[in-house]
C-alpha cells in the first residue's frame, strides 16, 4: 500500500500538466497557476459543446463535446484571459510563472 502511495506520488512529480475541467458553463479552477512548460488541458465534463479561445490569440480550441479534451503548452509567461466563445460569459484565465 506504502509502495503504491510512493509510486502515485513519483508519478505526479514528474508529470509538468495541469487539467482544467468545464462542467455547469463554468471553467475550473477559474484562475489556474502553473510554471513554464506547464502542458494544460481542457476537459469538457459538460453536455453541452464549449471552445476554449485565448483572449489575444494565443490558443484556440475548436468547439469541444461532451468529453473531448483539447491540450496547449504554456511556453511564455504571462497572463492569458480566455473564454468560451459559444457563451462568452465563460471566461477564466491562466497564470504561467517563469
Ligand atoms: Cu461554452
Amino acid at each position: 500500500m506504502a509502495g503504491a502511495v510512493m509510486a502515485l506520488q513519483a508519478h505526479a512529480a514528474q508529470d509538468s500538466g495541469a487539467t482544467i475541467t468545464i462542467d455547469n458553463f463554468t471553467f475550473a479552477p477559474a484562475e489556474l497557476r502553473v510554471p513554464i512548460g506547464t502542458v494544460v488541458t481542457w476537459v469538457n465534463r459538460d453536455d453541452t459543446p464549449h471552445t476554449v479561445v485565448d483572449s489575444h490569440q494565443a490558443f484556440r480550441a475548436k468547439a469541444l463535446d461532451t468529453d473531448d479534451s483539447y491540450s496547449f503548452t504554456f511556453m511564455t509567461a504571462g497572463e492569458f484571459d480566455y473564454f468560451c466563445s459559444l457563451h462568452p460569459f465563460m471566461t477564466a484565465k491562466v497564470v504561467v510563472t517563469p
